[in-house]
């Protein structure tokens, strides 16, 4: 249960996210800013609360880890990262330039505190599976987080991971859902939509809840059920919204991988506030 004065932090947190989320993609003038900003709230309370992690050793074995499926939205966790003080604030304003230690999509190989290289849609939760699996067998008490994409979801490799990891009882693995309803060129529900989402993964045999996924609180409180949960993994749906907290592209399709310069991100670290 979170106190109200680790609510406001988180909020806060969330906030500076978005704001250097923002900041990095207008100063480059092009990047995937929507579904970085849908999952802010998500980061900032696995990263300002719920992980078990230590920035100055990244590589610490007990750790927790996290896997972002959705690869492209490594502009917010690079923004969480450094918040965090796993690197300078200043390698923001390197983001997806030659030679970079933030490349677009995640890559474990360049980036401290980034566990799984990422940006082939589909292949995180197995990924997060094996991480899993292995760490159990190591008995390593850590958990691992997922996040994938909605529009992610249909990839057909996400539900053998899903066989996975219910046959072999991943109760350590707690996956999310960012379930903003966009996709790469358009709704969700019109490319090619997912039906119930909450009823394919309870079928799968997953622990599932549907929460707000702006909203710190529920979210926290969905993550401690799952953690209490013995012999299945957990998916969190989130509903999000995409490009959330930045009006200039808040819930807008073409929000997706657009291009916007820094006088527009100032603008919206303004309306921040
Ligand atoms: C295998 C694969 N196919 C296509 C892409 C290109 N791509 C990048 S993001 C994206 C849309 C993903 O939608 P969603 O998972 O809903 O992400 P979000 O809307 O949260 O950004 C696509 C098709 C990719 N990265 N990987």
């Amino acid at each position: 249960m979170l106190t109200s004065q680790e609510l406001q932090q988180l909020s806060d947190f969330a906030k500076e996210i978005r704001k250097k989320t923002l900041y990095a993609i207008g100063n480059l003038g092009v990047g995937h800013i929507g579904g970085s900003l849908s999952i802010a709230d998500l980061l900032a309370l696995l990263y300002g609360k719920v992980m078990r992690i230590d920035p100055d050793n990244p590589q610490w074995e007990q750790r927790d880890l996290l896997v972002l499926s959705k690869g492209h939205a490594g502009p917010a966790l690079y923004a969480t990262l450094a918040l965090k003080g796993y690197f300078p604030l200043s390698e923001l304003d390197t983001l997806n330039v030659g030679g970079t230690n933030l490349p677009s999509h995640c890559d474990r190989t360049k980036t401290p505190g980034i566990d799984m290289t990422t940006g082939s849609l589909g292949q995180g939760l197995s990924a997060a599976c094996g991480l899993a699996y292995a760490r159990r067998v190591d008995g390593n008490t850590c958990h691992v987080y997922a996040i994938i994409g909605d529009g992610e979801s249909q990839e057909g490799q996400n539900w053998e991971a899903a066989m996975f990891a219910s046959h072999y009882k991943l109760d350590h693995l707690i996956t999310f859902t960012d379930n903003n309803k966009m996709q790469i060129d358009g709704l969700t529900e019109q490319i090619m939509g997912l039906g119930d989402l909450e009823a394919k993964w309870n079928s799968f045999g997953w622990f599932t809840q549907r929460v707000d996924g702006h909203d710190l609180k529920a979210m926290d409180e969905a993550i401690e059920r799952a953690k209490a949960q013995s012999g299945k993994p957990s998916m969190i749906i989130l509903d999000t919204i995409k490009g959330k907290g930045a009006s200039f592209c808040e819930g807008k399709v073409t929000n997706h991988n657009m291009n916007f310069d820094l006088q527009t991100a100032n603008a919206a670290i303004a309306e921040l506030g």
